[in-house]
């Protein structure tokens, strides 16, 4: 049984930046409660009620992951190791967003699954097998069909997207090899409680996972879990080896160390998550605090990359436009538009990142180190960053 937990109010979809804010335009713009809950049967944390996939993945779709140059280094190395370690003959991406995974394939070896029609064009283009469609079994019957079934199944930051996630793991458990396997990633629920990155909850992220959760999840497929690998990614994620129940992967002994971890962190129990809540309510009180002061003083604050996870803390905190002049981000396609519910002007760093700016707060925070070596100049000259991320401070 779900019990709430955490409530981050009415929000707009994190990906629906507006092309104008006319009050045509507004008054259609989409708002849902956004709430957290826990599950103590099988230990998921997930939103207490999500909204409907079709209207999120559309031809519309913002988030290109190759925009940083940590996510394109970072996917060739995940690439190259699986690559070396399984030696799959035939591989499938399931969420291909840009590409950023699968061009460090060869094109006969993987097959995309992209359901937003704009990304899915991409890799099309390039010349990979692209299946426009969302993941389910009906689909994952044709591809075996049409091909054969598969070594690996790569999955990143996409599973935990999906509502429907027994659905998901039988449409994996039937494409699966006898010994294929599937490694997904998503952001932790371990790191989410002890970083305080109440910003993980948006719509998209329908769960955010534990090792417990996702073993009981799992097995419900006939699948088992046989490995596990925290990484950094995203603000701290976590990678999961998935087998089938009777294929030759023995669970490793790290494996059993993060789920002692998870328990000694008591992820399994309701009252870390009320303390979270807690937590959560100080941070948006601190935050709010800290740009009034500097307001009053005249200060020119920014928010640094209009990422899905700032819609949260925006829309949650209620921070607009008199507090944040504008935000800045690399991604074309999002430039020229205005964030999503607090309606911020979205302008390319080139543009909108120069003298006149006082304070950065970062949406990106995930990416602290690649921004503070790109930024070093505006470091230098005083500039100073503010982040949530594990409490409000400045930089
Ligand atoms: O799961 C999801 C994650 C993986 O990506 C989604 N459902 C959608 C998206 O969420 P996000 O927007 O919170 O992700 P990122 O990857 O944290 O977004 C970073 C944003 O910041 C991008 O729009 C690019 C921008 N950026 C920038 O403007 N300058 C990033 C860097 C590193 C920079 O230097």
């Amino acid at each position: 049984m779900k019990k709430k937990f955490l409530d981050l109010a009415k929000q707009p979809l994190a990906n629906s930046f507006l092309h104008n804010i006319k009050k045509k335009n507004l008054k259609r713009e989409y708002f849902y409660n956004l709430s957290v809950s826990f599950d103590k049967k099988n230990h998921q944390v997930s939103l207490t009620k999500h909204v409907n996939p079709k209207m999120q993945y559309t031809n519309l779709y913002a988030h290109r992951a190759s925009q940083s140059q940590t996510m394109r280094k970072f996917f060739q190395d995940i690439a190259l190791k699986l690559q070396r370690k399984f030696k799959p003959k035939l591989s499938m991406e399931i969420g291909s967003n840009d590409g950023v995974f699968l061009k460090n394939f060869n094109k006969k070896n993987i097959i995309a699954v992209e359901p937003c029609i704009n990304l899915a064009k991409i890799t099309k283009l390039q010349g990979y097998k692209t299946y426009s469609k969302f993941w389910t079994k009906k689909l994952a019957k044709n591809i075996v069909k049409s091909h054969q079934k598969l070594d690996l199944i790569f999955s990143a930051n996409t599973l935990s997207h999906i509502p429907n996630l027994k659905e998901t793991f039988d449409a994996i458990s039937i494409s699966l090899s006898k010994d294929g396997i599937l490694v997904i990633e998503d952001p932790y629920i371990g790191t989410v409680i002890k970083s305080n990155s109440y910003d993980q909850f948006y719509d998209e992220h329908v769960y955010v996972f534990s090792l417990l959760s996702i073993s009981k999840t799992v097995s419900l497929s006939n699948l088992r879990l046989f490995d596990s690998e925290p990484i950094t990614t995203h603000g701290g994620s976590m990678r999961y080896y998935i087998c089938k129940v009777e294929s030759k992967y023995k669970p490793t002994k790290r494996l059993n160390y993060f789920i002692n971890k998870e328990l000694k962190q008591k992820l399994n129990k309701f009252s870390t998550y009320q303390n979270f809540s807690q937590r959560v309510k100080k941070s948006k009180k601190d935050l709010i605090k800290l740009l009034t002061s500097l307001k009053k003083k005249k200060k020119k604050i920014i928010v640094y990359g209009a990422t899905y996870k700032s819609t949260t803390i925006l829309n949650y905190c209620n921070l607009g436009s008199k507090y944040f002049d504008y935000a800045i981000d690399t991604t074309p396609n999002k430039q020229g538009k205005f964030t999503p519910g607090k309606h911020i002007p979205i302008i390319s760093p080139q543009k909108g990142f120069n003298d006149s700016v006082d304070y950065a707060f970062l949406g990106a925070w995930n990416f602290k180190k690649e921004i503070f070596k790109k930024e070093i100049n505006f470091i230098k000259r005083g500039g100073k960053f503010i982040t949530h991320v594990p409490k409000v401070r400045i930089i």
